[in-house]
């Protein structure tokens, strides 16, 4: 029996500052993204994000391999400092014309919009007047949403507020919103996008009503390392720090007590206005999206390990949280070129807690395998670890649906290579080749990977065969 739904949005996803490049262009303002390969912490051998992969330019053409692919959504995301231009909130037509025109090829050739609000890239001139840490914050994605709900509002109807907000708070020093890891100003920033996403929420049933909107957080399942009752607690916490305060913020419109005596206890202030909660609570998703990569494995830290902190960590690994949680290894489990663990069983277990929870439906906006993938002398990608991949984490889902999970869509990462966040162009992702290296921008052509093929064909057969 097929488990998968009539209409199941099979799909792929990317993000704009990842993609477009041409980032001069087009009335663009500066991000934070444009200056993250300046940072003194980015890495020297990988290239940053002002060519990415070219789509600004060669958009059709991707969509045309989309569509040939047989994609039944595409989840892409807005860049923000190509719509606004300064903080009065002046609107940049050429950049409302380039996504009018992008959303319209899209829906021409059956391929349903699915679009990220706010991905990474914050405009300058939002981090000039304060950021993240800053209400104003509030009040410039309030503008720049309510710019997108008029202009969209009759052509999308699944819209997704923030990506990874939930990553972050947890590496806002990463991500230029702090200069350094400081629990009590990441909690404020953790505070002023949950208000933010609210708001938005609340705008977007009011002006797009037969829309759909949800949050798109990157959630993990936790494993305690040991069976020892303490790393059970260290599972839990992590639990809470790492997935549950977000999506409860947003779905059940509460801040976790768990966590806010946490933040007592590490004498952090932390006080919400009424008003604050009470925007937070009004503002409901229709259904949660997430990105899924792999599960974490944690141990209660001892004091010595809760000192690591400072050491390496990203989206997927490294995360210690003092007294509370630290990420272990599993050894149970296999690892990506890049390090990244694949836990296929992990991603069943993942739809299964966050539906139990909040018994809304789901759909994934990311999931994927981050690999050196070789453009053979004929044109040939053989991929074939990227398919085992997708077969391995798909029969889960499958697994799930059958378990009872109410499943919309799945959009892995990603449709078109592009620049991963802190690894380069050579951690490739797509179902589709970009021909260029870290440093040489070659002839940007695309091809298809084997794992192109073999998509194209499952969804044909609307995932009967993986
Ligand atoms: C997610 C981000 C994406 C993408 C992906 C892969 O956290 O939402 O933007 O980058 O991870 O990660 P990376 O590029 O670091 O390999």
């Amino acid at each position: 029996m097929n488990k998968f739904p009539k209409g199941f949005l099979w799909g792929a996803s990317t993000s704009a500052y990842q993609f477009e490049g041409f980032i001069k262009e087009g009335g663009k303002v500066p991000s934070t993204m444009d200056l993250y390969e300046y940072k003194e912490s980015y890495p020297k051998n990988v290239t940053g994000f002002s060519d990415a992969s070219g789509h600004y330019k060669m958009w059709k053409e991707d969509v045309k391999m989309m569509a040939e692919m047989g994609l039944k959504s595409y989840r892409f995301s807005i860049s923000w400092p190509r719509i606004i231009k300064n903080k009065d909130g002046e609107i940049n037509q050429e950049g409302l014309k380039f996504y009018t025109d992008l959303i319209d090829d899209l829906i021409k050739n059956g391929i349903e919009p699915i679009v990220t609000i706010f991905h990474f890239d914050i405009p300058m001139f939002v981090m000039e007047d304060g950021g993240v840490l800053n209400q104003n914050f509030v009040k410039h994605f309030e503008v720049y949403s309510k710019v997108l709900f008029e202009a969209f509002g009759e052509k999308i109807k699944y819209w997704l507020t923030i990506n990874e907000l939930n990553i972050l708070v947890l590496m806002a020093h990463g991500f230029e919103i702090l200069e350094k890891q400081d629990f009590e100003k990441q909690i404020k920033v953790m505070h002023n996008l949950n208000v933010a996403q609210a708001k938005a929420i609340i705008l977007c049933k009011k002006k797009c009503p037969s829309a759909k909107i949800g949050p798109a957080p990157n959630i993990a399942a936790v494993y305690p390392s040991t069976s020892k009752p303490e790393d059970y607690t260290a599972k839990l916490n992590m639990d809470i720090i790492r997935n549950w305060v977000y999506l409860d913020a947003v779905c059940k419109g509460v801040y976790n007590n768990v966590f806010l005596t946490y933040m007592k206890k590490m004498g952090i202030k932390f006080e919400p206005t009424k008003e604050e909660m009470e925007t937070i609570k009004n503002g409901k998703p229709d259904f949660i999206a997430f990105n899924y990569y792999s599960t974490l494995t944690v141990k209660m830290p001892s004091n010595e390990d809760s000192l690591k902190n400072k050491e390496k960590a990203d989206q997927q690994t490294g995360l210690v949280v003092p007294g509370f949680a630290m990420a272990d290894q599993n050894p149970n489990l296999q690892k990506t070129q890049f390090g990244w663990e694949i836990d296929p069983i992990g991603f069943r277990n993942t739809l299964r807690e966050v539906y139990d929870r909040y018994h809304l439906p789901m759909m994934i906006t990311e999931n994927g395998i981050g690999a050196r993938d070789v453009l053979e002398k004929d044109g040939s990608i053989h991929d074939d670890y990227r398919i085992e991949y997708y077969q391995k984490h798909i029969e889960q889902m499958a697994e799930a649906i059958s378990d009872g999970v109410e499943m919309i869509g799945y959009m892995p990462w990603s449709a078109v290579d592009l620049v991963s966040t802190h690894e380069g162009i050579s951690k490739r992702y797509g179902f589709i080749y970009v021909n260029r290296d870290e440093f040489d921008l070659k002839d940007m052509k695309r091809f298809k990977k084997d794992s192109y093929y073999w998509y194209k064909k499952l969804i044909e057969e609307n995932g009967k065969n993986f």
